[in-house]
């Protein structure tokens, strides 16, 4: 049975993976929409791939005899400066994800509760990635600057990549 404290953790949880969903798909939107289309469909199965970070929150929760709780969104940014402060945006929303994770799982340990810290951990494991994912391709937009055909290229890659997921 699940303490309600840690319950409680989960379900704000819940409510940041949603968010997460819903502004990378307003991401996803924008560099459509700036004819960037290999950017956006990377950025659309990001989208989905939060979604399921937070379906997997639901069933845990569920399935410990807790509430798993769905929440209203706030709307994201419709929006962004540059393809280059898409990505910033990312990383800047991956680093607060991380923090969150980080506070349950120390939690978990507080209120000895070795179930969803254990759980937790495939959530660490991908914050690693992300935010290695984010930083890298902030490193490669830097690196093209103002040179459009890196930036073609750049968007050619990122559809071969979300057209074959790890
Ligand atoms: Fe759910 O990993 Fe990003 O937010």
């Amino acid at each position: 049975m699940l303490k309600s404290i840690i319950e409680k953790a989960l379900n704000k949880q819940i409510e940041l993976e949603a968010s997460s969903s819903q502004f990378y798909l307003s991401m996803a939107s924008w560099t459509e929409s700036q004819g960037l289309n290999g950017t956006s469909s990377f950025l659309y199965q990001h989208s989905d791939e939060e979604r399921m970070h937070m379906l997997k929150l639901v069933k845990f929760i569920n399935e410990r005899g807790g509430t798993a709780v769905i929440p209203a969104l706030i709307k994201p940014p419709t929006t962004f400066k540059s393809i280059t402060h898409v990505f910033e945006c990312l990383l800047e929303h991956e680093i607060n994800v991380t923090e969150s994770i980080n506070n349950i799982v120390g939690l978990c340990l507080e209120e000895k509760d070795f179930t969803t810290h254990n759980f937790m951990q495939w959530y660490v494991a991908e914050q690693l990635e992300e935010e290695a994912l984010a930083r890298t391709t902030i490193d490669k937009l830097n690196m093209i600057g103002e040179d459009k055909g890196g930036l073609y290229l750049f968007d050619r890659d990122l559809k071969v990549a979300s057209s074959n997921p790890e």
